[in-house]
């Protein structure tokens, strides 16, 4: 089984009523509680039905943008790395997910700065290697330091760079198997997934580029037909989410779970 598609735990954080106070690059309006709520519940039940146990974490007023727990780790088969992430309101949502990963794992280890800044949106995990993109977010030295303590778990890190303007590297691309690669034109122009299969996100439906292969199926944002279909037509089972709430702060699918099989 695919360690980077296939995982029997999840771990989710409630979103929180400051979550109007969300980072976002560009402000198209509050999210909604209520109905990103009712979004999030949707995405846990569609992970729970692949027979995935999802460990729900309580909301954190304290951090707007904690529902977006991706940010915080890297969950490996071997261990967790826990990141720092670059957005300074962000900083704190690490420790907080530490405690909760070292009840799972055995091996939890940190990246420590106090130059290095990672966060999980900018890394991609395929059957091969670990891509990250460097980002506004995920610095040279954070890459360096991630690079240093997965070495020992046998893993090698290749460094891409994330498109301008874009949040994160997995904004624009998801794994959708072991060798194949949802992605924006803007992204695979770069030849950052030579060796892949590519299946190109049509024009104007960018928005749908984060997706999350999780065991049988693909989530991906409902809402872009196009995408739907060339992934349907790739052979993958889809299931889509409302994700307009988290899309108001350049949020979508992958950003909203840490995906692993604990060891
Ligand atoms: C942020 O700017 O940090 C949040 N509003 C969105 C984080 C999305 N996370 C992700 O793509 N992994």
């Amino acid at each position: 089984m695919s360690f980077s598609t296939h995982f029997t735990h999840a771990i989710t954080r409630r979103p929180a009523a400051s979550i109007t106070l969300g980072l976002r690059a560009v402000d198209i309006g509050a999210p909604d509680l209520a109905l990103m709520q009712a979004h999030h519940a949707d995405y846990i039940a569609a992970l729970r039905e692949t027979g995935a146990t999802v460990v729900e974490l309580a909301a954190l007023d304290a951090y707007p943008d904690s529902v977006f727990v991706e940010d915080t780790a890297l969950c490996l088969p071997q261990g967790a790395v826990v990141m720092r992430p670059g957005a300074p309101s962000r900083l704190g949502e690490a420790a907080e997910m530490a405690p909760h990963l070292r009840a799972l794992y055995g091996h939890v280890v940190e990246i420590t700065g106090p130059d290095s800044f990672i966060e999980g949106g900018d890394i991609l995990v395929t059957e091969r290697e670990i891509l990250v993109g460097r980002s506004a977010r995920t610095n040279a030295a954070g890459i360096a330091e991630l690079t240093r303590l997965v070495a020992p778990w046998g893993h090698t890190v290749r460094e891409v760079i994330t498109p301008p303007g874009v949040l994160h590297f997995k904004t624009d691309c998801s794994l959708l198997d072991a060798e194949t690669i949802l992605s924006t034109r803007r992204l695979s122009a770069s030849g950052c997934f030579a060796g892949y299969r590519v299946i190109d996100i049509p024009d104007g439906e960018e928005a749908a580029a984060n997706t999350i292969r999780f065991n049988d199926r693909v989530l991906m944002p409902a809402g872009f037909p196009r995408t739907r279909d060339a992934i349907a037509g790739a052979g993958f089972t889809v299931h889509e989410i409302g994700n307009s709430e988290c899309a108001k702060l350049d949020g979508g699918m992958s950003c909203l779970s840490l995906r692993f099989t604990p060891r």
